[in-house]
């Protein structure tokens, strides 16, 4: 393994490489590096930045910059757990034998993929508890990284964590959520979990919160309804953690990342992208009128909100916590809620949050980020705007999308070999974004 005087020289050329404060290395960085939105740059094996419209203008130096706007970048990347690639060793056509399948070796490569982009934030899916403690804090931290982490419950030792650039962010709060929920034993009864970061700009922060979210939901193909109950709870968890009361928007800024085990055509996209989707007739069972996919006593409305977040936001009393299980809390309170009335029930789920996907799902050549029967996109990085009464649509609000990395293609992945392989170590692309986070008031 390299070491970390070795580690730290690369980190600081690539943060150069990132320092986007003056025009002219916007400008410089546009004409060597960028490539446009309609040059998908994926000709050749290697992964290229794209820019949005924005994106380009922004390099040009024509966007005109906000002493508080802050660009920052951010990577979401399921690394694959040791333990459970030596458990599945059929899945990888790579003999668990291999060199490329050894965890020192595969980590050595995880860790250059992070060093190769520099993203200032990194979310990370399938962390091994013991991987998180003796592999990846010491080795990012030696980068200039902090990070959270949450295991999954149960018996699971792999979880989520979330990194970032302590000289460029400071962390407000964190929260997790875990999607086992004991009153809930046919749709939350898995050991998946989503964990929360509020984020604030290191020079102001006291100003230009946002909120990262990411979660890794169960793999199972047959329960769709599942995946959508969890996707629900974290929804639930974001609106109660990003709720601001500054302003006229009601939220922080968000992204939300992960590995959602799920298609665009599934109903986990469809209610993140297009706001809203139906939880009828995804589960064996019939649910009846006035029945929610999630049971009421967890009082989770069809808006995914905790019903007692917005009863206290009604009568403008401090936020209570909602009613959901967690394994290390007692502050909770399960229990019989009052009639959710219309809240509940209507057979359809819905949210406000105007989430956008960095990455197209219908392009083509279709882009992938890993392989389950074929290659297929079940990551993503998706960030929230807000509606605006003027254009009758969502528009971005103080998250701007200015670049993404390119994905791989199917038959360049095919090209490659099965992954994980020489060039990918994990059984996923990650996934990368930049972003301009600006502070104006919507
Ligand atoms: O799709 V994944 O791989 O993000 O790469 O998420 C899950 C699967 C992960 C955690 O549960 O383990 C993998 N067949 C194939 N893969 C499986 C299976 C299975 N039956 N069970 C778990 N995983």
């Amino acid at each position: 393994m390299e070491s970390s005087k070795e580690f730290k020289r690369k980190a600081s050329v690539s943060s150069k490489i990132g320092d986007i404060s003056t025009k002219s290395k916007r400008s410089m960085r546009y004409s060597t590096m960028r490539k446009q939105d309609d040059d998908d740059g994926r000709s050749s094996s290697s992964r290229n930045w794209t820019s949005t419209n924005l994106g380009s203008k922004y390099d040009a130096g024509e966007y005109k910059v906000q002493s508080r706007d802050v660009p920052f970048t951010l990577m979401n990347y399921n690394v694959l757990a040791d333990y459970l690639a030596q458990r599945h060793p059929e899945l990888y056509s790579t003999n668990v034998e291999s060199d490329i399948m050894k965890w020192p070796i595969r980590f050595e490569k995880i860790v250059q993929e992070i060093l190769r982009y520099s993203c200032d934030i990194l979310c990370f899916q399938e962390v091994q508890s013991d991987h998180f403690l003796h592999f990846f804090e010491g080795k990012l931290r030696s980068l200039g990284y902090d990070g959270i982490y949450k295991k999954r419950t149960g018996d699971k030792q792999d979880g989520c964590a979330i990194f970032y650039k302590h000289d460029k962010f400071v962390l407000i709060d964190q929260t997790d959520v875990e999607y086992q929920q004991p009153l809930a034993t046919s749709c939350l009864n898995r050991d998946n979990i989503g964990l929360l970061a509020k984020f604030a700009p290191v020079q102001d922060p006291q100003n230009g919160h946002f909120v990262v979210a990411t979660t890794h939901l169960l793999f199972n193909p047959n329960r769709q309804d599942v995946k959508l109950a969890q996707m629900a709870l974290l929804l639930a968890e974001l609106d109660r953690f990003s709720w601001t009361n500054e302003g006229s928007t009601s939220h922080l800024p968000s992204i939300i990342t992960g590995d959602f085990n799920c298609q665009a055509h599934h109903s986990v996209y469809e209610l993140l992208c297009n706001g809203l989707a139906s939880y009828r007739g995804l589960t064996k069972k019939s649910i009846q009128p006035n029945h929610g996919l999630i049971p009421a006593e967890i009082g989770i409305t069809d808006s995914c909100q905790h019903f007692d977040v917005l009863t206290s936001r009604a009568k403008k009393i401090p936020s209570a916590q909602g009613r959901l299980y967690h394994s290390k809390r007692t502050d909770t309170n399960p229990g019989t809620v009052e009639s959710m009335g219309a809240y509940y029930g209507s057979g359809t789920f819905h949210h406000k949050f105007g989430f956008k996907s960095v990455y197209n799902p219908y392009a083509k050549p279709k882009a992938v980020t890993t392989r389950q029967n074929g290659y297929v996109m079940v990551d993503y990085i998706l960030y929230s705007r807000y509606f605006s009464h003027r254009y009758s649509k969502f528009v971005e609000g103080n998250l701007k999308l200015l670049q993404r990395l390119s994905l791989y293609t199917e038959k360049q992945c095919t090209d490659l070999g099965h992954l994980p392989n020489e060039k990918c170590p994990s059984d996923h692309l990650s996934l990368a974004a930049k972003f301009l986070l600006t502070a104006n008031k919507m």
